[in-house]
């Protein structure tokens, strides 16, 4: 209720803001030390909804590893609207540097990245678009690292998209996504579009994800310990061909983990003799680890990207190995993961 035209008491419809929206969204701003915090109905509702920041005839150069949806989002929705992709390895600052263009306008990023978890230095290219006249945005996809273990504002991001589904809700019980910043220019277009384009989340859902996000320390340091555990267990196997964690000395950017992020995060990517058909038995044979898409929840989950997450990147330059395994280690006992890996490895 209004107390007269135009004099609400904060809170005037419930797509524009509602009170347990704004408490999720401070929890979120302050996880990441940041001013603002806005919050999506989805990853990609947040996703697409930073992407109305930009025009036709604007140029975005990302990552060449991605989360099969924003690649799609990208080149099957979004170019049709006349926005420009480029995709590029930004492990490389001279690669990403030649991939910028005069009309580019933002950088995108994960870190690590979905499914293939390379590791980007954040700090790097946000001094790299600095430097350039036109100033691209620096947007950084933080949901496989949590704001737990990276905080990208602090390192000279712009912005930082979440799927809060994952790491920050941490129970696979909802959907949600947000896009947290530190500058006022960039918060207030962005709360427009929230508003203008309306995928906001109910307050059940921010309910959900706040509630999650009370463990989020407790669930990273767990899922970071096992994580590397698995990891290291997978490298010793003698029918496992690659393992790729950023924890592991063999990653090649160990070091750059090292510095960027608390621990190594929950996710897993490994390789088996056989290729695809022996990685189908893999994730068919598990027990314990549930084959599902998703990731982040105290529920260890294991898929093949190629068929199931990622299946949007097939034939493009993003394609993942079609024999790729990735796990979402969960919070379970360390030697019962082991043991059912070892288990389903010996099928
Ligand atoms: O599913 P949604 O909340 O809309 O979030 C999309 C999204 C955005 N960014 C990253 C890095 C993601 O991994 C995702 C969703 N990913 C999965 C569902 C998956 O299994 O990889």
């Amino acid at each position: 209720m209004q107390d007269d035209l135009g004099q609400h008491k904060g809170y005037e419809y419930a797509r524009t803001g509602n009170p347990t929206r704004t408490a999720m969204e401070q929890c979120l701003a302050e996880l990441e030390g940041a001013r603002y915090a806005l919050g999506f109905a989805s990853g990609m509702a947040a996703i697409a909804t930073t992407m109305y920041l930009l025009k036709q005839g604007d140029h975005v150069v990302a990552g060449d590893d991605a989360y099969g949806g924003t690649y799609r989002l990208f080149t099957r929705v979004l170019s049709q609207y006349g926005l420009e992709f480029t995709f590029t390895d930004l492990t490389d600052l001279q690669k990403t540097k030649a991939a910028l263009r005069p009309n580019t306008r933002m950088i995108w990023l994960e870190t690590p990245t979905n499914p293939l978890l390379k590791i980007f230095d954040i700090a790097g290219i946000a001094r790299l678009a600095a430097q350039m006249p036109t100033r691209p945005i620096v947007v950084v996809d933080n949901t496989f690292a949590s704001p737990y273990l990276q905080q990208p504002l602090a390192l000279g991001a712009d912005l930082v998209v979440h799927s809060t589904t994952k790491y920050i809700g941490g129970h696979s019980d909802v959907i949600g996504g947000a896009v947290i910043m530190n500058d006022e220019e960039l918060h207030r277009r962005l709360k427009f579009l929230q508003n203008a384009a309306g995928a906001v989340p109910g307050p059940h859902d921010a309910w959900l994800t706040l509630r999650g996000m009370k463990t989020l320390a407790l669930r990273m340091d767990q899922h970071g310990r096992n994580a590397l555990a698995v990891a290291r267990f997978l490298e010793d196997h003698p029918q496992v061909t690659r393992v790729i964690y950023p924890g592991l000395e063999s990653h090649p950017q160990h070091e750059l983990a090292q510095k960027q992020m608390r621990n190594f995060g929950g996710m897993v990517s490994f390789e088996v003799q056989g290729g695809a058909e022996a990685a189908r038995a893999v994730v068919t044979h598990t027990r314990l680890f549930a084959l599902a898409e998703s990731l982040g929840g105290v529920e260890s989950l294991i898929e093949m990207p190629a068929a199931m997450t990622h299946l949007s990147v097939q034939g493009s330059p993003l394609e993942v190995p079609a024999g790729l395994i990735r796990l979402s280690v969960g919070i379970e006992d360390e030697q019962d993961l082991i043991e059912d890996l070892a288990m389903a490895l010996a099928r």
